[in-house]
């Protein structure tokens, strides 16, 4: 591939020396809050994105002021797991350093958001204080490694959550750049990067592990999906599903979401290997010149299938076996209590849309603080943005759901089964991307179907609906039974049909639309669901027993509008 062809991305990394850039001198200079273009592409190997308050920006430009510049910070947390003590200093590190909230993400981790750039060193050196760094959660690596966090299975979740940490560790970056800018530690060796080399991969990558039968990961949206195979009550191995990815671009066809394609199993022991080997052929095979056909799917449709699968076979130098048989219930959360098979319990709590914050009667941040201080046990993120405390004695439940109901953690006239099985990514104010609100807008919406439902007689029917801001799919909308995707301020684009446990992708349906339309279209539907289903049938299902969307097992997203009555 000719040098010159190469993406921006590409020279800003390979000039970056192992990522440093001119990071430190951003830091430094006080004249603005902001920081270089080219660092910003470096600090997100750091955990750390440069956005300004969108909320701000007319009045800003208005007052003729620089945007109003701040920092996003994720954090690595592989598996979604933390203790007391870690949660504490998080809680306290958001009200020191950021804007007094924690947002739990769709992959199992924390976000702070409104980072100004003063704080960006205090902030990091906090949480790595107690063990919880930010490297590699962002940046053309791969990301935190998501497990199932299923309370019931409390031995193989251990086991899991363990493989997820040092799969997390083994593809990690190396370069010493971070403790060096972030805790000002001196490099005691030279840098290298083994796995990656100075170009570390074309794009993003990630990596999921699933249970059986909960699919809470939404394991095919992953760039390698592992899906736990429990024989005999021991875990045998994973299946190894690869290219699934959730991205696109409105009007341009080459982009699409994709679901992960099974190509085999390997044992335990294996599966670091399969990993790297896999990393490894998509830092050397993927798209380094266009960076919206950069991800590993891309490489997978481009290369074909089967020739991925020998390449990776010839490059371990075994074949990986045949896929083993296992079944998805379903890829939501069970709320409230469940005992695990060691005899401890686990209690799953809501957060609405992921933002932990203290507001008026509802002083969730204070709650889980106080949670924290009292937990003897972990506590345990999810992929659909709520949390787990996990490992109760049962004498310590009483104490844990006296502080639930005191701040309260839970609210059952408010958290009907429509809005438990909702999500939304952030979007405004502070994504750059977004198209439409989604985080803010969300929880309105719900409450209007909610009535539509209650009214259908379906208020306990958990119909999973996600929002997204903008077609980039990081609330994973294309695995959404109902789906909405910014177009423009108050507009969407509405989607049907994926199934209920995330192994079928949804379909266009309506396109540009603003929410009395989204009303008109869903209350008739929701209305005939109530009318025609038979129990235990899911409305994903139903769309398509309705004729109204015809089911796609391709994996890819139908873009043409669908007739209703066809
Ligand atoms: Fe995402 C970009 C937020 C999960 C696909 N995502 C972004 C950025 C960083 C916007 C940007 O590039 O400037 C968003 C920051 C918003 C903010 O203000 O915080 C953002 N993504 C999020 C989070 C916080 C959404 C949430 O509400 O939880 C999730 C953080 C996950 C984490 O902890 O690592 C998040 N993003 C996802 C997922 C879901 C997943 O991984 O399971 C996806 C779809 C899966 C995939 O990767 O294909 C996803 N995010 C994207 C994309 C599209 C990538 C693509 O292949 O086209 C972008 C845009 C990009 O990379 O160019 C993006
Ligand atoms: Fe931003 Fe779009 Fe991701 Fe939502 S889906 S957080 S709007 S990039």
């Amino acid at each position: 591939m000719a040098e010159e062809k190469l993406s921006d991305v590409e020279h800003i990394k390979i000039d970056s020396n192992y990522l440093r850039g001119t990071i430190q001198q951003g830091l430094d200079d006080d004249a603005t809050g902001a920081i270089s273009e080219d660092d910003t592409q470096l600090t997100k190997f750091h955990g750390f994105y440069q956005q300004d308050d969108r909320d701000l920006r007319d009045e800003r430009r208005h007052q003729k002021l620089e945007q109003h510049y701040q920092f996003m910070l994720r954090l690595r947390l592989p598996g979604g797991v933390l203790d007391g003590k870690q949660w504490l200093v998080l809680d306290d590190a958001a009200h020191k350093y950021a804007n007094g909230t924690l947002r739990l993400t769709t992959r199992q981790t924390f976000q702070y958001h409104g980072v100004l750039k003063e704080n960006m060193k205090p902030l990091l050196q906090a949480t790595n204080e107690v063990g919880i760094d930010s490297r590699g959660a962002c940046g053309d690596v791969n990301r935190n490694v998501t497990a199932n966090t299923n309370p019931g299975l409390s031995a193989i979740h251990a086991e899991v959550f363990d493989w997820s940490n040092k799969i997390s560790d083994a593809l990690n970056w190396k370069s010493s750049a971070y403790e060096e800018i972030w805790l000002e530690k001196k490099p005691e060796k030279e840098d290298e990067e083994p796995l990656y080399g100075k170009t570390y991969l074309p794009r993003k990558f990630k990596v999921a592990i699933a249970i059986p039968p909960l699919n809470d990961v939404d394991v095919y949206a992953n760039d390698i999906g592992l899906t736990a195979i429990v024989e005999d009550g021991q875990l045998a191995g994973f299946n190894v599903a690869i290219g699934g990815g959730m991205g696109t671009t409105y009007g341009e066809p080459a982009t699409y979401p994709r679901l992960a394609s099974l190509i085999g199993f390997c044992t335990p022991d294996k599966v670091i290997a399969v990993c790297q080997t896999i990393v490894k052929i998509q830092r050397d095979y993927g798209d380094r010149t266009n960076r919206k056909h950069a991800r590993f799917k891309y490489t997978i449709d481009d290369k074909g299938l089967d020739w991925i699968q020998s390449e990776l076979n010839e490059r371990l130098g075994w074949n990986l076996g045949e896929a083993r048989e296992f079944h998805f219930d379903h890829n939501g959360d069970r709320y409230g209590w469940v005992e695990g098979d060691n005899g401890q319990w686990n209690l799953t709590l809501f957060v609405e849309n992921g933002r932990i914050a203290d507001r008026d009667n509802a002083p969730m941040m204070s709650g889980f603080r106080e949670l924290a201080k009292t937990h003897k046990g972990e506590f345990r993120v999810t992929c659909n943005q709520n949390v787990i405390v996990a490992n109760v004695a049962p004498e310590d439940k009483d104490t844990i759901d006296e502080i639930v109901q005191k701040h309260g953690l839970k609210d059952d006239s408010k958290d009907s089964a429509l809005r438990l099985a909702s999500m939304a990514c952030v979007a405004f104010p502070t994504c750059g991307l977004a198209m439409a609100e989604s985080e803010r807008y969300l929880p309105q919406l719900i409450t209007k179907l909610d009535n539509v439902m209650r009214d259908a007689g379906l208020k306990d029917d958990a119909i999973v609906v996600r929002m997204a801001g903008c077609p980039n799919g990081c609330s994973r909308p294309y695995l959404g039974e109902i789906a909405l995707t910014g177009k423009s301020l108050g507009k969407y684009n509405l989607y049907l049909g994926a199934s209920f446990n995330g192994d079928r992708m949804n379909k266009l349906y309506r396109e540009n639309i603003g929410e009395e339309e989204i009303l008109d279209e869903l209350t008739p539907m929701i209305q005939r669901y109530a009318e025609e289903r038979e129990d235990g049938e899911h409305f994903g299902d139903f769309v398509i027993h309705a004729g109204i969307i015809k089911p796609t097992l391709e994996g890819r997203l139908f873009h043409e509008d669908v007739d209703p009555g066809a």
